[in-house]
């Protein structure tokens, strides 16, 4: 038995949860297209998860009563924010944590977060209990009274099933992202996407010789292996928001040799100081390219701030030698191959529309991912 986001929604208000802020997770996507809308507890979508914890912090302190949602793997990135921020000075906030890698059954970059989600609770001291559909009611109800009571945060682990899947990702595919907040982006900053994701990756990948090839996780992976695998492609299939982190990494302590990340909006924002990062140290071997799709697609199309924010302008503001906004495939092919012959570091922003194909996993160990990488790099 699963409970619908609707459901799900009417139960955190009817604990007067009127704050909400998260990094998607297809788990819940029916909760949060739920919450996007909702009239009385709104979503802020948060670039990362432990920003959404500061978010939560900030509402309580404004007398709310606030929860966050995030993946598992953001109880990883958010462990600091929550040791040094939410436990140390005791602010409650309501923990929805969605659980990957239950009972070791999922990708290979879900396992030991699996398996060490409700240990890393236990020993943080973050009360929890996992939820189940048929207990929704109790343990919310359980969770609510323990944060107000200790003023502490609380976890709920939501493991998969618990919430109906399926039904919000059809229904945003074919309606307009939500822009928070309301208002309509000025001309200037709307760009109209024209080609899919899986149009432009095939044009960005022409023009590529044998250049290492760093990709960021969810769709983006799985598309430009279904057009073409090479040793020279690393799958970043977890830690979401670094591809662009390692081919910096890459272009610095390579400099004769270019590097080139195929990065999306949802991760950038994530680490987004990566821009600063780039423009300090202006590696002109580096090529970062941005598919931007407006949402955070792989999770089930939740609204990105691409929609507000021209991640390319910020690009320059930052200091890239280049920043270009494309929209077509001939456009990207030309971008890129200007990219790849001369000086950068060059910014590509691919505007893309939400489509997504068919595409497998990547079948691949993380430990043959690596491999053939690294001997590829090395041999070029
Ligand atoms: C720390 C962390 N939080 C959340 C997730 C879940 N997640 C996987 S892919 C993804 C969306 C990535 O968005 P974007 O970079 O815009 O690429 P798109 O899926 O739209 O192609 C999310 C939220 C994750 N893997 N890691």
């Amino acid at each position: 038995m699963s409970v619908s986001g609707a459901r799900f929604a009417d139960l955190l208000e009817r604990h007067r949860i009127d704050f909400s802020a998260g990094v998607p997770c297809s788990l819940i996507e029916d909760l949060i297209a739920t919450l996007e809308t909702h009239p009385r507890l709104p979503y802020v979508a948060a670039v990362r998860e432990d920003v959404a914890v500061g978010l939560a912090a900030g509402a309580w302190f404004a007398g709310r009563r606030p929860a966050v949602l995030m993946q598992n793997s953001g109880l990883g990135t958010s462990l600091n924010a929550l040791a040094s921020l939410s436990l140390m000075y005791g602010l409650p906030v309501l923990l929805l944590v969605t659980w990957r890698g239950y009972q070791g059954k999922d990708a290979p970059e879900h396992i030991l977060m699996g398996e060490i989600s409700p240990n890393l609770l236990t020993l943080c001291g973050v009360a929890h209990r996992v939820l189940s559909a048929a207990s929704l009611e109790a343990d919310l109800a359980w969770a609510v009274a323990e944060m107000e009571q200790r003023l502490q945060p609380v976890a709920l682990l939501v493991p998969p099933g618990v919430v109906e899947m399926g039904r919000a990702h059809a229904r945003a595919a074919d309606q307009p992202a939500t822009r928070e907040g309301g208002g309509v982006p000025s001309r200037s900053v709307a760009l109209e996407p024209r080609i899919s994701r899986l149009a432009a990756l095939g044009a960005a990948l022409k023009p590529l010789g044998r250049e290492p090839l760093v990709h960021a996780n969810g769709y983006i992976c799985r598309e430009s292996f279904s057009l073409g695998d090479r040793p020279q492609n690393f799958y970043m299939i977890g830690s979401m928001g670094l591809a662009s982190a390692i081919g910096l990494g890459l272009a610095l302590a390579r400099p004769h040799h270019r590097a080139v990340v195929f990065d999306g909006d949802g991760n950038l924002l994530m680490n987004l100081g990566i821009l600063a990062q780039v423009g300090a140290r202006r590696p002109a071997n580096l090529v970062h390219c941005v598919f931007d799709n407006g949402v955070y697609g792989s999770t089930g199309n939740q609204a990105s701030l691409s929609h507000q924010v021209r991640l390319d302008r910020l690009a320059v503001a930052a200091g890239y030698r280049t920043a270009v906004a494309v929209v077509a495939a001939g456009e990207v092919e030309a971008a890129m191959q200007a990219a790849l012959a001369s000086e950068g570091p060059h910014f590509i922003l691919v505007k893309v529309t939400r489509e997504e194909a068919e595409a497998p996993r990547i079948p691949f160990t993380p430990a043959a991912i690596r491999d053939r990488f690294r001997a590829s790099v090395l041999a070029g």
